[in-house]
């Protein structure tokens, strides 16, 4: 029998040698206790792809509602309708943040919320336009496949109809959120009555059809095992090989506060390493995996860049979601903070727009 040490030297050579990785190695991978050969390995990919760089971009989250009708257990953001504490902004409303975001140098605004059950497609198309008409050179990364799932329901149109009357209102591009843990075991656990995986890889899939670009996460942390994971990355990686259509892989570390799962510790900052490298082996057709700081804490995230990940995310401005569950002393960053972070971890910061182009007049 192989030992763990002859199989992590397999799959070294493997990486060297630029080969797919398969299910195995990337179980083997999680079950490892050797986290220095994981960041070796991870980096050698990380560096062959993007040398010293670490992007990481001028943004601003905007969550139109917290109302959902959903339950998500691992979710402290939602609130049922009525609920003390449930919002949800006009569409003027959003314009003026957005336009606060652009006054300070914003190029993107991430929109996503909750599934309302009354407001009407119409309201997503008029937060679109309307931020669109005020501030044009505004990228907007807007709306999960779980939130397009639910457009269409509400619609009863096709999804492709959904996702062009979305691009015209002024949709560039998708976040990655919704995505969770594909596995219908673990799915169906913590977020039953969400978008099935199959429908959120479905959706995904039509999204790049349209020439739109998505980003793609895993939330981590919670009552998943390593196989769901790994699982998860290999369809990814068999969507991406398809479409091309991701940019970016985002790791989410769970955040128990004040969600149904708060019994749970969430992950250690060594699974969370563990979680970045292996996706960065794992995922050898995504050119980019994140160290998401607002979930990784922001020194973790320096460390994270030594494991595989070449981007940092951005201002972020006014994150809710982790914020809501516990995340307490960071909801933004200045630009200098995370040029700062990023060169202090031993690389060089690179301000990019949302499709990776670097902004030039900004490189630091
Ligand atoms: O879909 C919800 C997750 C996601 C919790 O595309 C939680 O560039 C941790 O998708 N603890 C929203 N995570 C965030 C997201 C994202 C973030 C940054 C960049 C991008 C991108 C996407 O947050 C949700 C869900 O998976 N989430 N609750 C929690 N308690």
């Amino acid at each position: 029998m192989h030992s763990d040490k002859n199989n992590l030297m397999d799959i070294e050579e493997k990486v060297l040698a630029g080969e797919r990785l398969s299910f195995e190695d990337g179980l083997a991978l999680f079950e490892t206790d050797d986290l220095p050969a994981l960041g070796r390995m991870a980096n050698i990919v990380r560096r062959r792809r993007h040398k010293n760089i670490t992007y990481y971009n001028m943004n601003r989250h905007l969550n139109p509602t917290n109302v959902c009708y959903w339950d998500c257990t691992f979710c402290a953001f939602y609130r049922k309708p009525g609920q003390e504490g449930a919002y949800t902004f006009t569409p003027e409303q959003c314009v003026e943040m957005a336009g606060q975001a652009f006054n300070a140098g914003a190029t993107e605004v991430h929109i996503v919320g909750g599934l309302h059950p009354h407001l009407k497609f119409d309201y997503y198309l008029d937060v679109l336009s309307s931020i669109k008409r005020a501030y044009p050179s505004l990228h907007l990364k807007a709306f999960t496949m779980v939130e397009i799932d639910h457009f269409k329901r509400i619609t009863r149109t096709s999804d492709e109809e959904v996702i062009l009357r979305l691009r015209e209102a002024g949709l560039d591009s998708c976040p990655g959120g919704g995505a969770e843990i594909f596995h219908e075991e673990v799915r169906k656990q913590i977020c039953r009555h969400k978008t099935s995986s199959k429908r959120w890889i479905d959706l995904s899939r039509k999204v790049h059809n349209a020439g739109i670009r998505s980003n793609a996460t895993m939330l981590y942390g919670h009552i998943e095992n390593y196989s769901h994971r790994v699982d998860h990355l290999i369809k990814l990686r068999e969507l991406q090989d398809e479409t091309n259509g991701f940019q970016c892989f985002i790791p989410l570390a769970f955040h128990p506060k004040d969600t149904e799962l708060s019994h749970l510790p969430g992950p250690s900052g060594v699974d969370s390493l563990k979680v970045v490298a292996v996706s960065r082996l794992m995922l050898d057709n995504f050119d980019h995996i994140k160290a998401y700081w607002v979930m990784l804490g922001k020194h973790l995230a320096q460390v994270a860049l030594h494991y595989g990940a070449n981007d940092m995310d951005g201002t972020v401005m006014e994150e809710r979601i982790t914020y809501a569950a516990g995340q307490v002393s960071e909801r933004e960053a200045s630009r200098n903070e995370i040029v700062h972070l990023i060169q202090e971890a031993g690389f060089q910061a690179v301000e990019r727009d949302t499709l990776y182009n670097p902004v030039e007049a900004m490189m630091v």
